[in-house]
């Protein structure tokens, strides 16, 4: 429920906001990203590996996120869970090493998931952590922080979509009847209610990364004041980015492609677009289990190594990964997960130079593998591939050398006109990616 004095004070602000911001608004349909803007987008692609939690309080009944839709629960029935909501094993330090131990360079957590439960310390509206749970701490707060003090940039996921507020009217296509009036203020919900929680999230947390917006596709032919949203942000934090989970063409005033359980361009999962930007950074997102909140009844834990192959796909794909958690109700994250992370940070330990600070390589992705590339190096990263010769299609510029990225033994190679042959070493046991470096002479 709304605490309607304090939602008209704030009704003010955002309205002052709002008038300041029109030339702003004006002015993001050709828009220009800042300086700081452009160094960020430079910097989320060098990082490529981050951490993804989904966190709130359907994590307590331990059946994913949409629990409230899938069990077509009233909003009376869904107000009783934050009282059950008391993290008291939740350690910020803990979560960001633990990101930092997998070799992650940042984290995006959901700060309102599509249930509108604020998981920080709102005073827009009383339905969040602080208010609501008998935990009445802000661990986004501490989340922060700790991010600063180690060296994560943050990023906050923000859910357009709500189940929860009355205002988010008319509804979209996963509305149930839960118990909201057929009526409701849509531009009030997205000037006050959202600006207003994403101007919390942009001025009390210190320099975030970016925003991550989800949920737009419930009503795609809505008009949801991006230009005003985006403004507002580019304007409280420049640096930080935009990247909407919204399965379209990106819109202008947006930083980065994102693509949900897809390398850029593909579509399995059957709902994302095919079209990939050629300008903005790209990241795919996935799970490291099946599901993005806590599910007890999920077990399917993807393996090491197939994290490690889904992220070199990634970056040969020039794609980060943001690979999801969700931590138990508790506060204590997964053992299965926090072994399979500690994996994937071991193997980054040798194989980081092939993936960070890359981008896609000169060579198209296949099935045997892909290339990514930094400076005079392609590294080549051989993935599905079993003959002793690799040949690759032509490459601009003349190899100087091909060594062999763990042990730097050199590596036979010919280079002609018709391409690139690699005699490659045999897969030694356990190995999901064997990464020839060549340094090349650019052509002139
Ligand atoms: O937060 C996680 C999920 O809860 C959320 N995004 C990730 C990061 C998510 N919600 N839904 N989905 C993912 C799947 C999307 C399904 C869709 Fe559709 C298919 C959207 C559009 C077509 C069916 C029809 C559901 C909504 C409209």
């Amino acid at each position: 429920m709304l605490q309607s004095r304090q939602l008209r004070k704030y009704a003010l602000g955002t309205i002052l906001i709002c008038s300041s911001l029109t030339a702003i608004n004006h002015a993001q349909s050709d828009y220009q990203p800042s300086p700081e803007n452009l160094q960020a987008r430079r910097e989320f692609q060098d990082m490529k590996f981050g951490m993804f939690i989904h966190w709130g309080v359907y994590s307590v009944l331990g059946e994913g996120e949409w629990i409230f839709h899938n069990r077509k629960l009233t909003l009376d029935e869904y107000n009783r869970l934050p009282s059950f909501f008391d993290p008291e094993k939740f350690d910020a330090q803990a979560w960001v090493a633990l990101a930092k131990s997998a070799g992650m360079k940042y984290i995006t957590i959901t700060s309102r998931h599509h249930d509108g439960f604020a998981m920080f310390d709102s005073k827009v509206s009383d339905w969040n952590i602080v208010v609501r749970t008998p935990y009445k701490k802000d661990p986004l707060k501490m989340l922060a922080d700790e991010c600063h003090r180690q060296g994560i940039k943050l990023f906050f996921y923000y859910s357009q979509l709500d189940w929860h507020n009355p205002d988010y009217y008319p509804r979209g296509v996963t509305s149930w009847n839960n118990g909201r009036p057929d009526h409701g203020d849509f531009n009030a919900y997205l000037d006050t209610y959202m600006d207003g929680q994403l101007t919390e999230l942009l001025t009390h947390y210190g320099p975030i990364g970016g925003i991550w917006f989800d949920g737009m596709w419930d009503k795609p032919d809505a008009d949801w004041h991006l230009a005003t949203t985006y403004a507002l942000i580019h304007k409280l934090q420049p640096a930080a980015l935009i990247i909407p989970n919204h399965h379209q063409t990106p819109k202008p005033g947006e930083d980065v492609q994102t693509f949900e359980r897809d390398l850029p361009g593909q579509n399995t999962a059957g709902f994302n677009t095919k079209y990939v930007s050629s300008e903005l950074p790209l990241e795919m997102s996935d799970t490291l289990n099946d599901n993005w909140g806590f599910n007890i009844g999920d077990s399917n834990y993807k393996s090491a190594a197939e994290v490690e192959r889904r992220l070199v796909r990634a970056a040969g794909n020039n794609s980060n990964l943001l690979m999801n958690i969700g931590p138990y109700p508790n506060g204590e994250i997964d053992p299965q997960f926090v072994t399979r992370l500690h994996a994937v940070g071991g193997w980054l330990s040798k194989y980081g130079d092939s993936i960070y600070g890359t981008r896609g390589g000169p060579i198209p992705p296949g099935d045997w593998g892909v290339t990514t590339q930094k400076g005079d190096k392609i590294y080549v990263h051989v993935l599905n591939w079993s003959a002793p010769l690799l040949a690759l299609p032509p490459i601009s510029g003349k190899i100087a050398a091909a060594n062999s990225l763990l042990d730097g033994k050199s590596i036979t190679f010919t280079q002609n006109s018709d391409g690139v042959i690699l005699r490659v070493p045999p897969v030694a046991q356990d190995e999901i990616d064997r990464v020839v470096v060549l340094i090349v002479n650019k052509a002139n």
